[in-house]
């Protein structure tokens, strides 16, 4: 059985700073995902709801993915922390931040003038808070603000039900990551039962591919080289690829995971052709890293999702990654 990862002492307090402070700026991370804008639109949902004055910050624009879930809350792109936000009533809470870099600039002088909240699941969070709320057993920060908003006496509306939903789905790949337990499965239960819609949810979030996109994943798919006894993939876009089939440059989202999915293939990489150099994005699965690989070349990342920049030509890069890859297949099985 998965730990009942729920401190109440720690709820109990926040709602208390919460339900005291009329003030309230929810951040955002920077690179903002489904989790964090999940959680901080739902957080300012219900402040708007009770009352409060709320400002939802990010450090870059909203992500137009998930501007379903954002409807009418008062949003703003945020540098850092506005200096008039100080005094008594004023609350920062950060959501889905493992440390101040990842935020809007100036938390520190912000932590002078006014509390600061930090909940999140990350396992290395720094712990820069007045308040810190980190439980790394979470499969997303929305299970902890579901847990957090159904403990409150204001409940938990449809709409914010619906952004915590989407937080905890996009972190835990619909309930399949290692991360998902039990807990994630009762608070989709508890979503459901406050108005999200697991249905119009996905038709939101999966149905919105462009047929440019297709046309230009049908490319890279008809590229699909296996190499290393079946234990490594690649495939690659060339620049008139985009001209060709009218994709942008964001059209290559989530297209490495599906070589991923072949059987067998333990590490993927994209070569995408761009006018700084060709851009590579690594996937692997346990042991192999894909960090190391991104490493060799100056980038960086995750263990099993990274990537970096190779300045030579389409063809060059290409043999320099399937270089890379086929040694790290053959001697980093444990890790090196
Ligand atoms: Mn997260």
């Amino acid at each position: 059985m998965p730990k009942k990862h729920r401190d109440r002492d720690v709820i109990d307090k926040i709602l208390h700073v919460l339900s005291a402070s009329d003030r309230w700026l929810v951040l955002m991370h920077e690179k903002p995902d489904g989790d964090t804008a999940g959680c901080a639109t739902a957080l300012s949902s219900l402040g708007v709801r009770i009352g409060k004055d709320v400002t939802l910050g990010c450090p870059e624009p909203y992500p137009s993915k998930y501007l379903f879930m954002l409807r009418d809350i008062p949003h703003k792109v945020l540098e850092s922390v506005p200096p008039d936000f100080a005094g008594d009533g004023c609350v920062v809470i950060s959501m889905d931040t493992s440390n101040p870099e990842r935020a809007v600039k100036k938390m520190h002088e912000a932590k002078e003038r006014c509390v600061v909240i930090n909940i999140d699941h990350h396992a290395d969070n720094a712990m820069y808070g007045d308040i810190n709320w980190v439980e790394p057993s979470a499969s997303a920060t929305g299970e902890m603000v579901t847990d957090l908003m159904a403990s409150s006496e204001w409940g938990i509306s449809p709409e914010e039900a619906t952004a915590l939903y989407v937080a905890i789905i996009t972190d835990n790949g619909n309930f399949s990551f290692p991360s998902s337990s039990s807990r994630s499965h009762e608070c989709a239960v508890l979503l459901m039962e406050a108005g999200a819609a697991p249905g119009l949810i996905n038709e939101e979030l999966e149905t919105n591919l462009s047929v440019h996109a297709i046309r230009l994943w049908g490319r890279a798919f008809g590229r699909a080289r296996v190499f290393a006894g079946g234990r490594c993939a690649i495939f690659w876009l060339a620049r008139s690829d985009f001209d060709e089939t009218g994709a942008s440059k964001h059209d290559t989202e989530n297209l490495i995971n599906f070589l991923l999915r072949v059987r067998g293939v333990k590490l993927a990489g994209l070569c995408t052709e761009t006018e700084n150099g060709v851009r590579v994005n690594l996937r692997a699965r346990f042991p192999m890293n894909a960090q190391k690989i991104a490493a060799r070349f100056g980038g960086g990342g995750h263990v099993l999702a990274s990537g970096c920049t190779i300045r030579k030509p389409l063809d060059g890069a290409i043999s320099s990654l399937t270089a890379e890859m086929e040694r790290h297949v053959s001697t980093g099985i444990s890790g090196s």
